[in-house]
C-alpha cells in the first residue's frame, strides 16, 4: 500500500477515535468531566482528553510505522506518550500488536475502567478501508516517486482541543465557514522532507462535517506535492462567491491588523482551529488566513501547507511578508535542535496561508503598510 493510501486510512480511524469519544456516552462522560480536587490525585491519567490526543496520536504512528519502516523512527507529533502518576510510575501509551493487549494497557492509564479500555482498543485495531471514507473523489492509487529514508511526519491529532471539549457548531454569514464547534476540530498529518524542509503530503480529516441519522459523518481532503508533480483531492472552487476577499483569522489576532485590513476593503471572518482556517483556505471558502502571532507549531501548519502547497498555494512567514518577502515555512530538522523543547517547533513569525498567488501578492501590499 502506498504511504498516501496509509495515511489517509490513518487519518479515518483517527477521526473514528474522535467520534466514538463523543458519541459513546460512557466515553462523553469521561471526556467532559472536569476534574474534582480529590480526583487531581489519580492512580494515572492526567485527563482523558489527553488520553484520547495520545491515543490517536500513537495509533497513526503505529501504522504507519508498520507499513512504512523507513518512516517509524520519524514521526513526531504535539504530545507525549508518557502518563505518570503522583507516586512516579509510569506508563508509556503505546499501541499493542492486538486489540486484548491493547485494551489491557489503557486498562492501566484508565485506572481499571475496563469498558472504556475496550472501546477504545477497538477503534484502534479496526479495520478501514478508503472505500469507507469521505473523500471529494474516490481515491485512486497515484505513482509517487518519494524519498522515504528522507521524510519525516508531524502529527496534531486533534486540532482545536477546546472546541472538541465544549461541542456544538456556530456557522458564521460568509460562505460556509463556522466561528467555532465541531467543524473546527481536525486531524492533521503531514510529510516533509527533512532535508529540505519542504511539506511533501497533507492530510486534513475533519471529524465532524455533517450530521446523518443522528451521527456524526467526517471528510477528508489530501494534498501531495514533490518534484513539481502535484496531486490532490479537494472539490471545485465555489463559483462567483457572494462575499469576496475573505481572510479568516483568530479571534485573538490584533485589533490593529484587522482594523487596517477591514479599512482595506477586506471581509475578516474569525474562526477556530489552525488547521480548519487553513483547511477553509484550501477548500476556497477563505482567500487567506493570517497570524501575525507565534501561536501555531509545525504540527499546525505542515499537513495543510502541503495541501495548499498542491493546490498552487503554500504558507509564508507573516513578518517577512510584511517586509515584502516570501519565506516560505521549513519543517528541516536543524541536528541541534532540542527535541524536548516545543519552543523549536513554533513557527515565531506568525504565518499567511494562501491558495492563490495573485491574492497572496495583493494581500502583501497592504500587509506591508503595517510595519
Ligand atoms: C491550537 C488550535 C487553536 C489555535 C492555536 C493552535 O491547537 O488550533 O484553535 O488558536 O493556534 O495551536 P486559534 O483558534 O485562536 O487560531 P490545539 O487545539 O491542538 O492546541
Ligand atoms: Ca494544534
Amino acid at each position: 500500500m502506498s504511504l498516501l493510501e496509509s495515511l489517509i486510512q490513518v487519518s479515518e480511524k483517527a477521526a473514528n477515535i474522535a467520534r466514538v469519544c463523543r458519541q459513546n456516552e460512557h466515553l462523553f462522560k469521561l471526556l467532559i468531566q472536569e476534574k474534582s480536587e480529590e480526583e487531581k490525585n489519580p492512580r494515572f491519567v492526567e485527563d482523558f482528553k489527553t488520553l484520547a490526543d495520545v491515543l490517536i496520536q500513537e495509533t497513526i504512528k503505529h501504522d504507519i510505522g508498520n507499513k512504512h519502516e523507513e518512516l517509524r523512527e520519524h514521526i513526531k507529533g504535539e504530545e507525549s506518550n508518557v502518563f505518570k502518576n503522583t507516586v512516579g510510575e509510569s506508563v508509556v501509551v503505546q499501541v499493542q500488536e492486538d486489540e486484548y493487549s491493547t485494551a489491557s494497557l489503557l486498562n492501566t492509564v484508565l485506572n481499571g475502567d475496563t469498558r472504556a479500555a475496550e472501546l477504545l482498543a477497538r477503534e484502534v485495531h479496526r479495520n478501514v478501508s478508503v472505500e469507507d471514507i469521505n473523500l471529494p473523489s474516490p481515491f485512486v492509487p497515484v505513482d509517487l516517486e518519494l524519498p522515504l529514508d528522507d521524510l519525516g511526519i508531524w502529527i496534531d491529532p486533534i486540532d482545536s482541543t477546546a472546541e472538541y471539549i465544549s461541542g456544538g457548531q456556530v456557522p458564521t454569514t460568509v460562505r460556509d465557514i463556522h466561528a467555532s464547534g465541531l467543524s473546527c476540530v481536525t486531524v492533521l498529518i503531514g510529510v516533509y522532507n527533512r532535508l529540505t524542509g519542504e511539506p511533501v503530503i497533507g492530510i486534513v480529516n475533519q471529524p465532524f462535517y455533517s450530521v446523518h441519522n443522528a451521527r456524526w459523518c467526517g471528510r477528508c481532503v489530501w494534498g501531495f506535492s514533490y518534484n513539481g508533480v502535484n496531486h490532490y483531492s479537494i472539490p471545485e472552487l465555489p463559483e462567483n462567491p457572494e462575499v469576496q476577499k475573505v481572510i479568516v483569522l483568530s479571534s485573538a489576532d490584533s485589533a490593529v491588523l484587522k482594523n487596517h485590513f477591514t479599512t482595506a476593503g477586506y471581509t475578516l471572518v474569525e474562526a477556530a482551529g489552525a488547521g480548519y482556517k487553513c483547511l477553509c483556505v484550501a477548500l476556497g471558502s477563505a482567500d487567506a488566513y493570517l497570524l501575525s502571532k507565534g501561536t501555531t507549531f509545525r504540527w499546525d501548519t505542515c499537513g495543510p501547507h502541503a495541501l495548499l502547497l498542491a493546490l498552487g498555494g503554500g504558507i509564508v512567514s507573516y513578518t517577512q511578508a510584511q517586509k515584502g518577502e516570501l519565506d516560505s515555512i521549513s519543517y528541516a530538522e536543524d541536528g541541534n535542535a532540542v527535541k524536548e523543547d516545543i519552543a523549536e517547533w513554533c513557527n515565531w513569525d506568525g504565518i499567511v496561508a494562501y491558495r492563490n498567488e495573485e491574492f497572496l501578492v495583493e494581500l502583501i501590499e497592504v500587509l506591508r503598510d503595517t510595519v
